[in-house]
């Protein structure tokens, strides 16, 4: 079998006015939509973060991945990385190309297994070591948010909207916004752990924003925030203190490997990142300081499923859970979330997830369901989802049309907030 054709397609998703410590969403989420055509009619997926770099990167991998078998999956890796991050003027843009590549990789890495999968007639899951578990966990994803869905083109079915639909238009600006969208995501998706993006408001409005979710929802939710490395170490002390016995784990409070090693010294709550530890040159860095309990890894960013099944040995090896963050993104993104989930050893906690900001689909059939805060391990070939094509050429005029090209959550902000900057500590 050969792969004859690389198809890698933008699309804009409706995202909602969600805030965070970089700033605003934008009305629409960017993603890449990757397809693999093989010469024995059998199509893989796979999905990306959505940025320009990313995109004019599939057009520079196209003739190494073109002609190729797609069991070979070593050597199209390799032949990826060579072509995007082969050499670098310094070792910044150096770091730069190689973060590129792992995630234009990634989106390869998923639409091979999908095409290993349809042609064997096993699940990815099966692939990839087979089903440890038949359904995976996640988590409620609460945001501090403005009122809106997000979107501009052909919402008319906003006005009618109920349920979830209508409660994710609902501003959160407090703590008691932030029990009531909890409340309103727990109700309709059954999750049985909350993970706050922090990050956003000073340190004691975060920190009472926990205590009232402990107080509304009881000693027996989970529960974790995220302040995205805003806070200085004294302030992660502080408020940590106060969060102990409140919190399952303290996701990225701080910045860098050794301040949250510091800070880890200092509490009794498990550190989880998805930013001091993001891939295989930061491990040495994370085992030498003792920086995280947790990783939360993404396939995305680790550059793939192969990838992030080689984590899980890794983190078993040095005494790190493992985890899974998440970014806006699809039904293509979330079905490999799931399979590779049904695969990992050792899956520690409940993951994080997106979707249910997300109105939009882009896989025949719709959003996948999430019920009792879990959703099943498909047992089709493959990943499991086909591509809706008229979707997808509607997401893809909404790329067109949104005029977004890179995500800027601080260009986002300033319409809001004129003047407002990113700051790397804030508090
Ligand atoms: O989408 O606002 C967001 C999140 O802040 C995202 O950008 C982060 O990557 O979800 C992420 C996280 O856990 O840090
Ligand atoms: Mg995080």
């Amino acid at each position: 079998m050969k792969i004859q054709e690389l198809r890698a397609t933008p699309i804009a998703v409706s995202d909602p006015p969600l805030l965070n410590a970089a700033g605003l969403h934008a009305p629409y989420a960017l993603r890449i939509i990757v397809e693999l055509v093989t010469d024995r009619g059998i199509y893989g997926l796979g999905e990306i973060p959505g940025s320009s770099a990313a995109l004019a990167a599939y057009d520079a991998i196209r003739d190494v991945v073109v002609g190729r078998d797609p069991y070979q999956r070593t050597a199209i890796r390799r032949a990826i990385e060579e072509r995007l991050a082969g050499s670098a003027p310094d070792p910044k843009a150096l770091y730069a190309a190689r973060q590129l590549a792992l995630r234009v990789h990634s989106g390869i890495d998923v639409a091979l297994f999908d095409i290993i999968g349809k042609d064997s007639g096993r699940p990815v899951v099966d692939i990839l070591g087979g089903r440890v578990r038949d359904r995976v966990d996640f988590a409620a994803y609460l945001f501090y948010k403005y009122e809106g869905s997000g979107g501009e083109f052909g919402f008319e079915r906003d006005q009618a909207a109920a349920g979830w639909e209508k409660d994710l238009q609902a501003a959160a600006l407090d703590p008691a916004g932030l029990v009531a969208q909890a409340q309103a995501m727990v109700k309709r998706f059954g999750f049985a752990s909350l993970k706050l993006k922090g990050g956003v408001f000073e340190p004691r409005v975060e920190t009472d924003t926990m205590l009232a979710l402990r107080d509304a929802f009881g000693p027996s939710m989970p529960l974790r925030i995220d302040p995205n490395a805003l806070w200085s170490l004294e302030t992660s002390i502080k408020y940590g203190k106060e969060l102990e016995g409140v919190l399952q784990y303290f996701e990225d409070p701080c910045r860098g490997q050794e301040t949250m090693a510091a800070l880890r010294k200092a509490i009794k709550i498990p550190l989880a990142t998805n930013m001091c530890t993001t891939n295989f040159d930061e491990l040495p860095g994370s085992i030498r300081h003792g920086s995280e309990d947790i990783i939360l890894s993404d396939h995305h960013i680790w550059g793939g499923l192969q990838a992030s099944m080689d984590l899980s040995r890794v983190c078993r090896t040095f005494g790190r859970k493992l985890s899974m963050h998440s970014n806006s993104h699809v039904g293509i993104s979330f079905a490999a979330m799931i399979h590779l989930a049904g695969a990992l050893d050792e899956l520690a906690y409940e993951a994080d997830t997106h979707y249910p900001w997300q109105r939009e689909e882009v896989i025949v059939g719709g959003k996948i369901k999430i019920e009792d805060g879990a959703v099943e391990v498909p047992r089709e070939p493959g990943l499991g989802v086909e591509l809706d094509r008229e979707a997808l050429a509607r997401l893809h005029a909404n790329y067109l049309r949104c005029g977004i090209e890179d995500r800027d959550d601080e260009i986002e902000m300033q319409k809001k907030v004129p003047g407002w900057k990113f700051q790397a500590t804030r508090w």
